[in-house]
């Protein structure tokens, strides 16, 4: 295809082999040391953080490039608060009520119930919101399209990202999460997807003693 305003040259550089392998390595065990943590302290975050680690979110491939996402960082100890109540609303329905036995019993080597301290503690709340359609500067409304893989891509690159900067996170998705759209004033055609509490651990953070699956388990490799 020949270069035109449409096509630009694609930046790329050809690793060592060796280079390669140990980059991949490296990755793997510094994800591997990726937690959820439940217990977070409140000290603050720097902004730039906050900020590169979202546009890293931005980067994430989406469909036909709508980028069919949008982020939300509540730092506001009265916004958070807000989000602790009403998160917890939803929690304790969902722990009396609404969950069956076999998800309670899914739950229990996680030890959680439906008090959500860290909402308030944590020093930031990021609402990821999924965008069905946009809404252009002229108010032109267009279709986005694999919404939910592309902000689940988005997200899990926020996840990296923050990680690699060396903060914990948490994937919170308290259901239904409409309450989201209120307090963060957000407009209709914008949806709830995942609450990320991030923030540093607490001292002497204790974490469910759970393995991830080997590698046979999860993936096989036809030659
Ligand atoms: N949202 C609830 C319940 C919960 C559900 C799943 I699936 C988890 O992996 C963890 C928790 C809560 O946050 O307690």
């Amino acid at each position: 295809m020949a270069e035109s305003k449409n096509f630009i040259p694609l930046n790329f550089a050809v690793q060592p082999q060796q280079d390669m392998e140990q980059s991949a390595e490296g990755f793997y065990q510094q994800m591997a040391k990726r937690r959820s943590v439940r217990d977070f302290s409140d000290k603050p975050i720097p902004q730039s953080v906050l900020e590169n680690a979202i546009l890293a979110a931005g980067t994430a491939p989406s469909g036909a490039n709508m980028q069919p996402w949008h982020f939300v960082v509540v730092q506001d100890p009265e916004i958070k608060k807000q989000i602790r109540e009403a998160a917890e609303v939803e929690e304790r329905e969902l722990y009396a009520n609404r969950a069956s036995n076999e998800w309670l019993d899914a739950l229990a080597p996680l030890g959680t119930d439906a008090n959500k301290p860290f909402l308030e503690t944590a020093p930031a709340l990021i609402a990821i919101f999924l965008k069905k359609v946009s809404i252009d500067a002229d108010g032109t409304k267009h279709k986005n399209y694999y919404t939910s893989e592309s902000v689940g891509i988005a997200t899990g690159v926020l996840i990296t990202a923050l990680h690699q900067a060396g903060l914990a996170t948490l994937t919170h998705t308290p259901s239904p999460m409409k309450f989201l759209t209120e307090i963060l004033q957000r407009p209709s055609h914008e949806r709830p997807f995942l609450l990320l509490v991030v923030g540093y651990p607490a001292d002497n953070t204790l974490v469910p003693n759970i393995q991830r699956l080997p590698l046979s388990d999860i993936a096989n490799f036809l030659k």
